[in-house]
């Protein structure tokens, strides 16, 4: 008797533990899921901006938001530009601010926010266009 009692709780413990796994794999699933949807909306925005035309409003110095409508789980896909040429910086670090060598380059920091088990995530990217 007292050996059925052990083997029943050895696999009622095994079978717990299989419940959590499955529990825990769904989760990861979600999550994997999510961020590929991520990846998706920002590469696909990254190509679509590296396609625009350099003087194009959508590469204007400034903020901007996408108008798609995005993917169930993802909540925008936003970029900021800012011009080299013209934005009062030394983005080279040559001590010298917005000289000929910073002419012709625009740095677009683009971010997309979106949930994952109900919390708040974001993935950003910084890539930037050169006018030629
Ligand atoms: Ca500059
Ligand atoms: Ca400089």
């Amino acid at each position: 008797m007292l050996e059925l009692i052990i083997a029943m709780f050895i696999f009622s413990v095994g079978i717990l533990s299989m419940a959590l796994l499955q529990a825990r794999a769904i989760k990861g699933n979600h999550q994997a899921n999510n961020m590929t949807l991520a990846v998706t909306v920002m590469s696909d925005h990254i190509e679509r901006l590296m396609n625009e035309d350099y003087a194009s409003s959508e590469l204007s110095p400034g903020s901007h938001t996408s108008s798609d409508t995005m993917p169930a789980g993802i909540q925008s896909c936003t970029w900021e530009v800012s011009d080299w040429g013209g934005d009062a910086t030394d983005n080279d670090g040559d001590g010298i601010t917005d000289e000929t060598d910073e002419q012709g380059i625009k740095e677009i920091i683009i971010t997309v926010n979106y949930r994952t088990q109900g919390l708040p995530k974001v993935m950003s990217a910084t890539f930037t266009k050169i006018n030629q």
